[in-house]
């Protein structure tokens, strides 16, 4: 690493470079400081939210400090990086968050109240950042956690989105998207105008054989936009490491060729040039689980793949190395399909730029890469048509036909006769237009590929990458469970439960070795330990109760059985099983005699979740789930015995209440559709417990925490095609008691019946593709062994504290480490001696 300055002047470096703050006075002193002058407010009109500006920037100034010298710290190491590219980072707040992470919120609170504000009030006053639709984006939020605890030397590559997913309104019962301008203040990030890399787009690409006979490629003309890095600092627990997230933010390319527009005389075309090209980065899509197939979608994978990769060579290339030391220095992860282009765009380096041949280009390119598959419905599998991306990237789409050619060949020669596999594993669908199938690129170009809970992992080797096991072996196929932080989902999320533990097992060791949760197991009878353990379960479902009365205006007994399900709407996930449980349910209460209904348990069932607006079905579920809440919750038959809330705008910040709250939480989905889930360990890492299928990581939490601890129903995966085919084919009937739900709904009893019309059908007369009636009985059974468990509050206490002190293998950290050494191959930094010096200081 060079510096420009002279050695004999760094000395005054050193000695100014400024140290941060540590004590009470110290952080006031610097918030103050920056609302006085960076905001240019003052002690009469400092509001919330200017304190709130006050003290982020006194913590962003720290976290600099730390990344700063982070970065340096790794560049000096010099040892091999992890690039994880993913279109979603869905991280919720940053302040909290930081002062945890930098040990020193209890310092903030004490000064904010020296200065007139309460902490939660100020931390209530950020935005979330919502650059992801749900669990992939927050996945990839948990993974930057956990690689900065861990002191990993990676980096997270991103687009920074304008809007991040829309603000979910309820308006008669119906959702209502509004856009989600987030940048207004967001103190969290860097525009970094010194950095930015050209994205060429369109043109054509022109083959010729120079003066010295080598072939030339270059792709030609077409239009430059350019992508200007904003970074984000990303602060691990416990330790001096501050990694980095970097976001690309596109703007028309400042080059020549605007200039040109501007002086003769094209003064609109060139405005409207500048609008076309900051469209790249202006929304996310909402979609979950579902691919569209949109150039502007296209356009901005390849402008982050692009740039992204540009800044990764760009840095390997200071080093001086050879190029076949390339993948001893990075290793990149896709996150899903999303960034495939990465294999195509690194392949074009090497070989159109740097002037590699083929086999060793790609060589370097496979064992850089590894692919994360996060899903195997059909709908969400990604496929671009061949004449889009012609259109578009012509130099690509070439080289994706010769990666096809010589796969296909080498397939051939071990597989001589069968001309069935080489189509099904080919690049290149024969459809009218021919697609590109992502997934297959992905597959092609990587050296592992990975599924994420282990049912998961074992399904995309049997069914959608079949044929790949059969070519590439078994070996290259792996499973790395997933897993969340934590530090927010846990420390900061439920701040006194996580004191509690920590004054059991003796220390917060175990936000870093979540396996030290074990300790508690010993504690299952103590009796004071469980009666805290309840009133802390409590205090949050009280929590939460406020948070109902004040977004929707009427209350609910803390005492009832808190029943949460929370999540993208989507029909595989089966919030309407759920809303058709409840309605039957409201059928029980209601012929019920009063003596009967005083041996009831109280519910809450609670919603929240976001429709894509597009997807009309997921909209009519959530349509129903508000209607039925107005009928049932002012129903006088029923009072407490059960009301019925959906939650608006369900996000990253409003889990953070919900999750810590909940008695029971619902993980439903048809068997074999969840890839994993992650709320799921979320919600027992917080004491609640779960109804769900054997599906995704449910299985997994099922084994850990053992099958007495979890309320499991339904079909298993391995039936599911056939009942799927027994509903068209064999003598199928709905479910006599779900019948009764229909008729009900029908009745009109929630309103216009035909509103909800599509979602009976899709049942009744459409093949019920996502088993609800099948699974109907099981499920409401198993409701009702929730009632009987619930009662005996002493036995559901043992089981929470049980499950907890079970989780320990859910942790992001260990996901992380199988992920690095299994497929990175990437060592942690040392920061003993930064620690040391720091504690000297
Ligand atoms: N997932 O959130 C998404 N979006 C997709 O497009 C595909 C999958 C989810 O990824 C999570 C993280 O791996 C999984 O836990 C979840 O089951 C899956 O639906």
């Amino acid at each position: 690493v060079e510096s420009s300055i002279p050695e004999h002047m760094r000395e005054a470096w050193k000695k100014f470079s400024p140290k941060g703050f540590t004590t009470k006075d110290e952080f006031e002193s610097e918030a103050v400081k920056h609302i006085e002058t960076t905001l240019a407010r003052s002690l009469f009109n400092c509001d919330e939210l200017a304190a709130y500006s006050g003290t982020a920037l006194a913590f962003r100034d720290r976290l600099i400090i730390d990344w700063n010298k982070t970065q340096q710290r790794q560049s000096f190491a010099d040892q091999k990086r992890l690039y994880y590219l993913s279109l979603e980072f869905l991280m919720g707040r940053a302040l909290d968050n930081a002062m945890l992470n930098v040990g020193l919120k209890n310092v903030a609170k004490d000064g904010l109240a020296d200065l007139g504000f309460r902490i939660e009030d100020i931390i209530a006053q950020e935005h979330d950042a919502a650059l992801g639709n749900g669990g992939l984006g927050r996945l990839a939020a948990c993974f930057l956690d956990s690689m900065a605890t861990l002191n990993y030397a990676a980096w997270g590559y991103g687009l920074r989105y304008r809007y991040g997913i829309f603000k979910q309104e309820i308006q008669d019962g119906y959702q209502v998207e509004i856009p989600d301008y987030w940048l207004d203040f967001n103190p969290w990030e860097f525009p970094r105008h010194d950095v930015s890399v050209d994205v060429q787009f369109y043109g054509w690409v022109n083959k010729y054989t120079n003066d010295e006979g080598k072939q030339i490629v270059s792709w030609q003309d077409g239009e430059i936009v350019t992508a200007t890095a904003y970074d984000v600092p990303v602060p691990g627990y416990g330790t001096p490491t501050v990694n980095n997230l970097r976001l690309w933010s596109s703007k028309a390319s400042s080059g020549e060729f605007d200039f040109a527009k501007f002086n003769s005389g094209e003064y609109e075309s060139a405005v409207a040039d500048e609008q076309r090209a900051e469209t790249i980065s202006a929304v996310l899509y909402p979609n979950d689980n579902l691919e569209r197939g949109k150039e502007l979608r296209l356009k901005q994978q390849y402008f982050w793949c692009a740039a992204s990769l540009h800044d990764i060579v760009r840095r390997f290339k200071k080093s001086k190395r050879k190029w076949s030391e390339f993948s001893d220095q990075v290793a990149i992860q896709l996150n899903d399909t999303h960034p495939t282009l990465a294999i195509v765009e690194l392949q074009r380096i090497l070989v159109d730029m740097e002037g590699l041949g083929w086999d060793e280009a790609w060589t370097i390119v496979t064992s850089t890469f590894g692919y994360t598959n996060h899903t195997v419905l059909p709908e969400a599998l990604e496929k671009w048509s061949v004449p889009l991306i012609q259109n578009l990237l012509p130099r690509h789409l070439q080289i994706i036909y010769e990666i096809n050619l010589q796969f296909l060949q080498s397939v051939e020669k071990r597989f001589p006769k069968d001309r069935d596999l080489l189509g099904r594993v080919s690049i290149i669908e024969e459809s009218q237009p021919k697609m590109v199938r992502m997934a297959y690129l992905a597959i092609i170009g990587s050296h592992k590929v990975n599924g994420v809970a282990e049912l998961h992992s074992d399904l995309i080797k049997t069914t959608i990458f079949k044929d790949f096991v059969k070519v590439y072996g078994p070996d290259k196929f792996t499973n790395v469970t997933n897993g969340i932080t934590p530090r927010r989902w846990l420390h900061q999320a439920n701040p006194r439960l996580s004191e509690l533990i920590a004054s059991k097992i003796g220390s917060y060791e175990f936000l870093k070795d979540l396996t030290l949760l074990n300790k508690l197991e010993p504690f299952v009878d103590d009796k004071e330990f469980k009666k805290e353990w309840a009133e802390i379960k409590y205090a949050n479902k009280v929590r939460l109760a406020q948070h109902i009365q004040t977004t929707k205006g009427y209350s609910v007994n803390p005492k009832a059985l808190f029943d949460i399900q929370v999540k993208r709407i989507h029909e595989y996930k089966r919030q309407q099983l759920n809303i058709f449980g409840v309605i039957h349910r409201y059928m029980a209460i209601k012929s019920m005699s009063p003596e009967e209904r005083k041996k009831l348990v109280p519910r809450v069932s609670v919603f929240g979740g976001k429709a894509a607006p597009g997807y009309w079905m997921a909209k009519t579920i959530i349509h129903l789930i508000n209607k039925v809440g107005e009928v049932v919750n002012k129903d006088p038959d029923v009072g407490d015995l059960l009301k019925v809330v959906f939650l608006e705008d369900y996000n990253v910040s409003k889990a953070e209440i919900i999750v810590p709250a909940s008695d029971i939480s619902e993980h439903i989905s048809t068997a074999g559709t969840e890839a994993s889930g992650t709320s799921n360990m979320k919600f027992v890492l917080n004491g609640g417990m779960i109804i769900g299928t054997l599906d995704g990581a449910n299985i997994e939490i099922t084994r850990e925490i053992g099958e007495q601890n979890i309320f499991l129903f339904g079909n298993l995966s391995e039936d599911v095609e056939d009942l799927r085919h027994h509903h068209f084919y064999g003598d199928y009937k709905v479910n006599p008691e779900l019948v009764k739900v229909f008729d009900c709904i029908k009745k009109g009893t929630f309103g216009d019946e035909g509103a909800f019309g599509a979602l009976i059908s899709g049942i009744v007369e459409h093949g019920d593709y996502y088993l609800v009636s099948d699974d109907f009985n099981s499920y409401c059974q198993t409701q009702d062994l929730i009632d009987e468990a619930y009662k005996d509050q002493d036995a559901w206490v043992t089981k929470s504290i049980t499950s907890v002190a079970r989780m320990g293998f859910f942790t992001s950290d260990r996901c992380i480490n199988e992920y690095a050494d299994t497929i990175w191959n990437i060592e942690p930094l040392d920061v003993a001696e930064e620690k040391e010096v720091r504690a000297r200081t």
